[in-house]
Parts: structure tokens; sequence; C-alpha cells
């Protein structure tokens, strides 16, 4: 497939699908080798006479088409580009179809597929006619009756979307379930899975005292591993009902774990289907972090459940109806679950560490994004492959939109705006537009004669605005005026379309607090009302605001709370985010003081990386970090946050020309830096966050003691103190969970290319063989070290246990690698390798070799010779003779 080749599917060419199919019948005979599907659908047709129907397959072979039972001869109808069309002569008609597809030889895991030796499938966004012959649209919703037909040996569990109606065995030996979906759902959310699985099961009665089952299967012997998948299953339930009312429509609701997965997981009606990273875990063989992982993921599917399910997309321009607003709740649960049992500000420095850590992909994943050749409105405007639009945007600057819209309405007006959105649209398949209308209602009677107007920009506009700050303070007249300006620059392809056009203002809330020169806050009177915190809403291009009653000249505590996606320029002295690091009540803006910092030490250390010595480090960010290491106020989780230098990759980000090297080196000085100046307080912190040897729990109080005892752990092997290295052994081989021994570990593998740490990697891998999503891990921590070179990785890639068909295993070797590895991946031979593994990775899963091929959008702004080879990269995989749709469009994007 090549570029010129591939059409462009746009947002304003959507018509409404020209037939309703009401009722859906599938039967399978399931067989890994070759499945056979017979549809029927029922057919009426609600546009004009003479519509064509069309329908989507791939990779499907033919066998009959009968309409109103008439097997239809090859002359009647026709097949062409995967669109099979039929041509009715009246308004409501029956269609059987019979085909074949071909699990086994399915290695894109879209469609139906083989894992191990059970069968899945995906079909979001476009899996489906890989299974059969349908309008593969989200828009065309219909019941399903699904029969599954298979040996019982090989597959005694067969499962589908719904209720199970009947379980019979047949005469010829195999055995049957039928299924039925009482809910009308568009093909994506289609699912089925037959294997052998553990069942790990509770019942649960909802809010309104309906009876329901959740289970969540996966490969026998791992069912020792599933006891948190439920129990946040269980939470996230009783979640949306107290925090949106919203309640379990499903009698049973299931949640499957699979080996080979391309994402995370899918919200199938019913039925989801999880990567088993998602899924499994205990103490001793998941870390907090992958329990934290599974908490946020099981809810964003759960969550799924009504944003998405119950009212889904019109079309995939829409994504972000879903994603945005599903990721906007898995974000609040996970919160809420830090914040339980807290009030206060011990709450708010709670929900602030999930905060932090949103944020902080965000500018690692989005705003790169949103710089690039990639970078599209949350609500895209043209696109190749919607497999290319899961995207950062589309997920996690979808939810920032999400959460301006709560940050504006308020908890009660937001949750009125989404009471509203349902009794709208309950069971149709709609727009963004149509979300924000629905809250707009909401804004109307908060603000009359005001209106989203300037809001629903958000979703047509790409880029992240800039906003400037001004503050002028008049000692005579008390005030302080703070004027706020916006910028929002033409990127990626608005460049090529409109260079000129400028972008009308955005609806920009951004909360503010004033501190005085001793760190109190200063009361503001604003909207009639006197707060700490502020939001000033800014629609138009620049807006200035006056304060009255302020004592002295204020230092500003911005974008409170990350209230919006923004970067913020503004003029501010090193005392004044020393000022803010200390006092800031708001722990967000405090945490971004002290990274802010941090970055201006780190970019002054890039710019003289080519010196004999590098500067000493400013000893005011020292005496800084010790104060807040030492601080006893702060929770251990906000702490080892705090406390963590801004990563290679978003320091990188911000050199220009982008310069890995001097990245590299900036970052290790300051870490060394800090390590040794505070290397006494780093140890005696360590000693007095070590774990007792108490049942292990991952809840927020001991995982975040964890993380900082590992954090102490890291600088003090930075710094090479004497006592770091047995430190870290002992901590390996003593830990009785694996966050420690992960922790033990990484500091030796990051630090010392010692024998110690040879000796750890081959006791970890004999320990854990058996394991794959530890020896995940394995191969990560090793491609992500530092003294990692692209021949360790090929020698990585020899060993027995690695795959590259197995998405979870490229992603922890090559991608690990490829993404995070700065040293190794920016030399001429790493990204040769890179483009190798791209060309490669895309005959066997286009999905995931489109993802690694966009490991470097940001070519052009490199150094020259990083820059030149990188081009040179793209180039080369541009140039392969069988690329996929998928990475055709990011190759061709990227070179533009
Ligand atoms: N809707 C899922 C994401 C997802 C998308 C595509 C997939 O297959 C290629 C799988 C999952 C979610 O948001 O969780
Ligand atoms: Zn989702």
């Amino acid at each position: 497939m090549h570029t010129d080749t591939v059409p462009t599917i746009s947002r304003h060419d959507y018509q409404p699908y020209p037939y309703h199919l009401p009722r859906v019948s599938l039967e399978f005979d399931l067989n890994a080798a070759q499945t056979r599907v017979h549809s029927r659908l029922d057919v009426e047709r609600v546009g004009d006479e003479n519509q064509p129907l069309r329908l989507n397959g791939q990779d499907l072979v033919l066998e009959s088409v009968a309409l109103d039972g008439r097997t239809l001869s090859a002359e009647e109808y026709q097949l062409q580009d995967e669109i099979l069309t039929i041509f009715p002569t009246s308004a409501s008609f029956t269609l059987q179809i019979t085909s074949l597809c071909k699990p086994a030889e399915n290695s894109s895991l879209m469609g139906l597929y083989v894992s191990g030796d059970k069968l899945f499938t995906q079909c979001e966004a476009e899996g489906f006619r890989r299974i059969t012959w349908f309008p593969d649209r989200p828009d065309v919703m219909s019941r399903y009756r699904v029969t599954l037909r298979a040996d019982p040996k090989q597959y005694p569990l067969l499962l589908s979307n719904g209720n199970l109606l009947e379980e019979a065995d047949l005469p010829d030996g195999r055995h049957e379930a039928v299924w039925e979906d009482p809910h009308p759902k568009p093909s994506y959310l289609f699912a089925l899975v037959a294997g052998d699985f553990a069942c790990r099961e509770q019942a649960i009665t909802t809010q309104g005292k309906r009876d329901a089952l959740l289970q969540i299967y996966s490969d026998r012997g791992s069912e020792t591993k599933t006891e948190w998948a439920l129990d946040c299953l269980v939470r996230s339930v009783q979640w949306d009902e107290q925090r949106f009312g919203l309640e379990l429509d499903l009698d049973r609701f299931m949640v499957v774990a699979a080996r080979d997965f391309n994402m995370g997981a899918m919200e199938n009606k019913g039925l989801n289907i999880f990567n088993s990273a998602y899924v499994l875990a205990d103490k001793d063989s998941a870390t907090d972090s992958a329990y934290r992982a599974i908490e946020a993921v099981i809810g964003h599917e759960y969550f799924h459940n009504w944003t998405g399910n119950r009212v889904t997309c019109r079309d995939w321009f829409q994504l972000s109806l879903k994603e945005g607003l599903t990721v906007f709740r898995d974000q609040e649960f996970s919160a809420d679950m830090l914040a339980q049992d807290l009030s206060g500000a011990e709450a708010a420095s709670a929900r602030a560490v999930k905060r932090i850590d949103d944020v902080s992909t965000l500018r690692i994943a989005q705003f790169p994004e949103d710089a690039g050749p990639m970078a599209h409105p949350i609500r895209p405007e043209s696109y190749q492959e919607i497999g290319n639009f899961y995207t950062a945007t589309v997920y996690e600057k979808g939810a920032e939109v999400i959460r301006m819209q709560h940050t504006i309405l308020g908890e009660a007006g937001f949750r009125a705006g989404i009471d509203e959105y349902f009794r709208r649209h309950d069971g149709a398949a709609v727009t963004c537009d149509d979300f924000v209308s629905a809250m707009e209602s909401v804004y109307i009677q908060q603000n009359p004669g005001k209106d989203l107007d300037a809001f629903r920009r958000w979703y047509s506009q790409a880029g992240t605005p800039r906003v400037k700050v001004d503050l002028d303070y008049n000692a005579e007249t008390r005030t302080c005026s703070i004027t706020l300006g916006q910028r929002n620059e033409a990127v990626g392809i608005e460049r090529l379309q409109s260079p000129l056009l400028p972008k009308p203002p955005l609806h920009i809330p951004f909360a503010l607090g004033l501190l005085d020169q001793q760190g109190k806050a200063i009361p503001l009177e604003h909207d009639g009302k006197t707060a700490e915190t502020v939001l000033l809403e800014l629609t138009e291009e620049q807006q200035t605001w006056v304060f009255s009653n302020i004592p002295q000249k204020p230092v500003p505590s911005l974008l409170r709370n990350f209230s919006a996606p923004v970067i913020v320029d503004v003029e501010r002295q090193e005392a004044d985010l020393i000022l803010l690091a200390q006092h800031d009540t708001d722990p967000f803006a405090r945490w971004e003081a002290v990274q802010e910092l941090a970055t201006r030490q780190l970019l002054a250390l890039t710019r003289s990386v080519g010196e004999e010595q590098q500067p000493e480090v400013d000893p005011r960010i020292i005496e800084t970090w010790k104060r807040l290491l030492l601080d006893a106020d702060l929770s251990a989780a906000y702490k080892t946050r705090i406390l963590s230098q801004p990563t290679e990759k978003e320091l990188l980000e911000k050199t220009s020309p982008m310069d890995p090297a001097a990245a590299v080196k900036a970052s290790r000085h300051l870490r060394r830096q800090l390590g040794e100046a505070l290397a006494s307080d780093w140890l005696s912190v360590y000693r007095n966050s070590a774990g007792s040897d108490e049942q292990y729990t991952p809840d927020p109080l001991s995982s975040g003691r964890r993380s900082l005892h590992n954090l102490c752990l890291y600088y003090l092997m930075a710094a090479g103190h004497p006592e770091a290295k047995p430190l870290a052994v002992a901590q390996y081989y003593g830990a009785t969970n694996m966050t420690d021994r992960m922790g033990g570990l990484s500091a030796l593998v990051h630090f010392s290319n010692s024998p110690e740490s040879q000796e750890a990697l081959n006791h970890f891998y004999e320990q854990w063989q058996q394991d794959p999503l530890v020896i995940d891990k394995w191969f990560a921590l090793q491609a992500s070290a530092p003294g990692t070179t692209v021949e360790t990785i090929k020698s990585l890639m020899l060993h027995p246990a690695f795959s590259l068909r197995n998405p979870n295993r490229a992603r922890s070797l090559i991608f690990q690698f490829c993404m995070n590895n700065l040293q190794g991946v920016h030399t001429s031979e790493g990204y040769e390798f890179w483009a190798d593994q791209v060309i490669a990775l895309d005959q066997l899963n286009p999905e995931i070799a489109a993802r690694l091929a966009r490991a470097f959008d940001s070519w052009a702004r490199f150094t020259a010779t990083n820059r030149d080879a990188m081009q040179a990269g793209l180039q080369r995989i541009q140039q392969h003779p069988t690329l996929s749709r998928n990475v055709s469009e990011i190759v061709s994007k990227a070179l533009n």
C-alpha cells in the first residue's frame, strides 16, 4: 500500500447509513485454522429507494449470499475493494451470508485471532469486518444473537456479549452456546472468547436492587492473581453509582484476560477483553504502579458501559466523545480511591498525586504530538487509518477538555450536564457537539447570556495554546491586575493549509492564587465571593482582572491544579519559585514550581554541556530539595513526585534544537549532585521508610512509602554512595514484594554495570521465567538501562523468551529502547535498528508497527546529525514495497 493510493476520509463527508439492522444473528463454527460464520441480518431501508447496501469485509472468503432465502449468483452482487454491494429491491428483507476467516493466520490481533490456545476478538475500530460482512461503522446499532460451536476439549468455555440463553452438546461431538445481548450495539462492541479459563466471581446487588454477577476469567493457574482486579471492578460499579448515578445494566459483566492484545483493554458490551497486564497481580509479581494501572483500566472499561456503550459515537471522528470522557472518569475514580478516608489538605495532596501523574503523561506524550506532524484536534478532521488516531490527543487532551467543562460548571453543574446528556441521548450514536450542548444547557442556566461557543473550539483546534501572564501591582491603590493573553499557533497540517489564518480564541479556565511575600495566601474577591483560588475565564485574546485589598506585591500561583491544557509564559524570579515550592497551598502548583526550578537548572546544564567542567547546581535548589525531603507534613507519595526531577525526555523536548546527548548528560549531572549533596538525608529517609514484613497491600500510604524508599535508593546510587550498592543488593534479595524487588534491581541495573547487577538479573530471570508479565519487566529494565546499545537489544531479541508477535514483549524490549533509552537509540545504529523493526513489525501487526513508527515524529526539531539520520530512516520505511495503511500514513505525515 502506498501513500498516493490510500484514500483520506473527511469528517465533513459523513452520511447516515441508509439502512437499519435491528437484528443480527451470527453462528460460528469455531476453529483456529478456519472459522465459518453464518450471519442473518434483518434489514430495513430508511433512506431513499434503490440505495445499494454496502457491507465491509476484510480477509474473508465469501461462500454464499442469500436475499430473503434465495441464494444470489455472483452476477447479482458486487465484490470489490473490501466492499460487498447488494442491490435490494424491497424496503425490508433478510440477508444471509456465509464466509470464512482464518484466526491462526491473523497476526494483526484485529478481528478473530488466536492467543495461546484460545480464541479472542478485537473489533474496535474496524475489526468486525474481519469476522463477517457488515456495515462496520458505529452508528449502525443492532441486537445480536450469537451461537458458538466448538470442540469442547479445546474450547470448553464459549463466551459472547449479553446473556447465556442455552448450552448444549451436539451430536457431532462439539458443543454450542447461545448468547443474546438485550442492548442494541454497534459492531465494534461485539466480542467472543473461546478456550479453557479459570474464573473468579462475585455476586453484587446494584443501587437499584438488581442482582448481577461480576466475573474475571484468566488462564488456568493465574486465578490467584485476579483478586485485585475483581475488587477494582466491584469498586468501579459502586463509584459510578455514587458519583454519577449510573448503574450496571447487565445481569453479568465479564472481564477476560488475554496474553496477546494490542492495547490496554476493550469495553465490549458485558464482555471486556483485557491485556493480561491490566488484570493479573499479586504481591510477588506486580509492582504498586501495576496495581494502580489495573485499577485505572478496570475502571476505564467499566465506565465505558455508559460513556461509550449506552451512548456511543456517530462516527470515528467523534472518538473523543467516549474516550476523553471515560479517561476523565477513570482519572477521577483513581483520585477518589487515593483520597478515600482523607479530608482537607491531606485529601487534596492525595488527589494531587494522581493529577501530577496525569499531567506528566500529558506533557510527555501529548504536548509533543500536538507540536509535531501528527498534530490533530481532539476531534480530527481527517484520517487515512482510524487505528492511528487512538492517540494521546484524543484520550488525554480529550480528558482535559472534559475536565475543563467540569471546572467551569463545578461538580454539581457537571453532574447536571451528564444527566442531561443521558436524558437526551441514551441509546444513540452521537457527536462531541451533542455532549457540549448538554453541558451548555447547564452553563446557560448558571451564566445567563453566555454560551460555550468559544469553548467548542477546543474540539476543532490542534496545538497547545500558550497563555501569557502579566502581573501589575499598584502599592498606592493596593490593587493587583492580572492580564492573561492567549496565543495558539498553527501546527502540523494546519500550517500547510492556512498558514496565515489566525485561530480564534478559546475559552480557557485559569485558576489563580496570590501569595504574600511570607508565603501566606491572600484572600481574593472575585464574582462576589472571597476565596484563596479564583477561576478566571479567559474567552478573548486578552483580558485583565483587577484584585483589590492586596497588601503587598504578591507572588502568583498560576494554573492551579492544571486547570487547562496550556503552556504558561511568565517571567518569574527563582526566589518566587522557591517561595511557591515552600508555601503554595495548591499541591499541584507547588510541585510545578519545583519542576520549573529543576528545569531551569537542567537547561542551564545542557547549555554548558560542552564545557570541561559542568557547573555546580544552584545551592538554593539543593536547599529546596532538602526542606521538602525532610518536611514532616508531606505524604511520602507526594514527596516522591516533588523530588523527582523532570525525565530526560521532558528535558529533551525543551532543548532547541533537540539534543539528546546534552539532555542525558545534564539529567545525570543534576541527579548525581542532588544525590551527593543530600546523601545523609537520602540515607536516613531510606532507613526510616523501610517496610516491615507485615502483610503487603497496595494501599496509597504504604505504596507511597515504598516509592519514596526507592527514590532515596536511586539518588544514593546516582551519587555512587559507598553504602548504596550493598543496600540495593540487600533490598533486591530480601524483598517480600515486587515493588521493593524491582526498586533494588533497577537501582543496580541503572547505576552499576557490575557483577552484582548481572547476577541479580540472572537470578531474576531464573525465578520468574514462568511469568510472562514479570519477564516483560526484565526485558524492559534492560532495554532502558544506560549502557544498553543496539547490540544488547539484538542479542536480547535472540533470547528464547523474546517474540515480536506478542505486543507486550515487543513493547517491553523494542519500544522501551526506541522510545525511552535516549542514550542508546539516538545513534545512527539506533535509528537503523528502529527502521528495521518498524518494517518487520508491519508485516505482522500494522497497529503496533504504526505506534513504533511514531518514535521520531519530532525528527525535524533535532540537531542536524540526528535529524538527517532519522529522516533517512523514515524514508527507508516509506520506500518499503509492502507497507500497511497504518505505517504509510504515519511516515508520509512525518516526512511532509
Ligand atoms: N476502546 C479501548 C481502546 C482500544 C482501541 C483499539 C483496540 O484495538 C486495536 C483495542 C482497544 C479503550 O479505550 O480502552
Ligand atoms: Zn476507552
